[in-house]
Order: structure tokens, then C-alpha cells, then sequence
């Protein structure tokens, strides 16, 4: 038995038994080897349970992603960009400045930019060392009154002035219709860098989602994939 084979081969049995205790070992081990088999059955139904929500987070275009990624993620935080003089979009009351950064323990760095609309693009001012391709992926929650569905024209992506035409997608609410806090990676697709500063752009575009008023999903960080050296000036103070 293969089982018995292995587990004896790691020191989980002592080997050498007179043939009297042999009998009882074997018992034995068929108890023991059942509940060990069950055990790493738990542990990988649960493993590959946990990647396949992870792999549910992520994306559509896998295969696309697979092709052209390479390189290094950057990670890039929505809440530290320049918050200051956009106008929000609230259910009641709307936000300004530092207070579209809302806290949030799912989001990464426990922060991101929610209650966008036309009046607050969200702009990451990123520094490359080369001329190159990357990939751009965006983790969104929702923001608006219901689930709803995003493409080039309800939601403008630019990345120095140019329109990204990404594949259409959806956000859903969470727990709640406010809830913007369902936060999914989404993959928009590759995007070209120049060396220096580029500007990429998240902006509430053509759509009446919210009371009849542009919005924007919220916003959690970007992820760039590349083989170029990025960064970016970080405003930390916004949620200091
Ligand atoms: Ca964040």
C-alpha cells in the first residue's frame, strides 16, 4: 500500500515490529492512515476552495493576462493620490478632499476612494524609467444604487489622455445596496508607459446610475504588471 509505504518512509510508524504487534499496527495504521487521508483531503479541499474564490476576485481574461504578463507588480493605492479639490458624490451629503478616502478592512492598505462622480477623476501620476507595455488592473468595490455594468464609455480609463478600451465589466453591491465595498480586481488590459510621467485617469463617464448622476465604481488600488521600474508620489497624509 502506497500509503503505508510513505508514511512509514517519513517516521510516522516505527519500523521493526515483532510479528504479534504487527497484526495490531496494521489496525492501526488503516485508523490512522484514514484519518490522515481525510485530513489532507479537508486541507486541500479547503486550499483549492480558497484559490478558486481568489481566482473568482480576479479576472475574465486569464489567458489574455498569461500571455503578456511578465515582470514586477506594482501595487499603487488609490487613497494616496491628490484627493484634494474633487467633489464626491454621496447618498446623502457628498464628500470632498480627504474625505472620499474611506477606511475599509478588505481594501488593500485598509483605505480606498469611494462616492466618485463627474466631478472626482481619480489620477495616479506614475513614474517609469523606460518606454514600455504593462498590464493595468484596477480593484473596484460598487458605487451606486444597485449592481451595474462598466465599459469604455460609462467609465473613461485614460492613461496619458488615451481612452483604454477595455473589456466591459460589472460590479456588484455587497451586503447592501450602499455597500461599495465589494471590492474585485478587475483587468483592463495592456496599457503603454512612457519613460517619465504618465498620467492614468479613473473617471465616472456617460451614465445615469446614481439619481440620474454620473458615478464612478470606487476605487481600491491599481496593480501593474511590467518589467520597467515604477513608481509613485504617495500623499500619505490623507489618511494620516
Ligand atoms: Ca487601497
Amino acid at each position: 500500500m502506497k500509503e503505508t509505504f510513505n508514511l512509514t518512509y517519513l517516521g510516522l510508524f516505527p519500523l521493526g515490529r515483532s510479528p504479534s504487534e504487527k497484526g495490531m499496527g496494521i489496525k492501526m495504521k488503516k485508523n490512522v492512515i484514514a484519518v490522515l487521508l481525510m485530513t489532507v483531503a479537508m486541507v486541500c479541499m479547503t486550499a483549492c476552495g480558497g484559490s478558486g474564490a481568489e481566482t473568482g476576485n480576479d479576472v475574465e481574461s486569464e489567458t489574455a493576462e498569461a500571455e503578456t504578463e511578465s515582470g514586477t507588480e506594482y501595487v499603487f493605492e488609490a487613497e494616496y493620490t491628490v484627493l484634494e479639490g474633487l467633489e464626491g458624490l454621496g447618498v446623502s451629503g457628498s464628500p470632498t478632499g480627504i474625505g472620499l478616502a474611506k477606511e475599509n478592512a478588505k481594501a488593500s492598505n485598509g483605505f480606498y476612494v469611494g462616492e466618485l462622480g463627474a466631478k472626482s477623476p481619480i489620477t495616479f501620476v506614475i513614474t517609469s524609467d523606460v518606454d514600455t507595455t504593462a498590464v493595468l488592473k484596477a480593484v473596484l468595490g460598487s458605487n451606486t444604487l444597485g449592481n451595474c455594468t462598466w465599459n469604455p464609455e460609462s467609465f473613461v480609463v485614460t492613461v496619458n489622455g488615451e481612452a483604454v478600451q477595455y473589456k466591459e465589466f460589472t460590479t456588484d453591491n455587497g451586503t447592501d445596496a450602499n455597500n461599495q465595498e465589494n471590492f474585485k480586481t478587475k483587468n483592463l488590459g495592456e496599457i503603454s508607459l512612457k519613460a517619465g510621467e504618465n498620467e492614468i485617469v479613473f473617471s465616472a463617464g456617460d451614465n445615469t446610475y446614481r439619481s440620474n448622476m454620473a458615478s464612478a465604481p470606487s476605487i481600491d488600488c491599481l496593480k501593474i504588471t511590467t518589467d520597467a521600474v515604477l513608481s509613485m508620489e504617495e500623499v500619505v497624509e490623507n489618511i494620516e
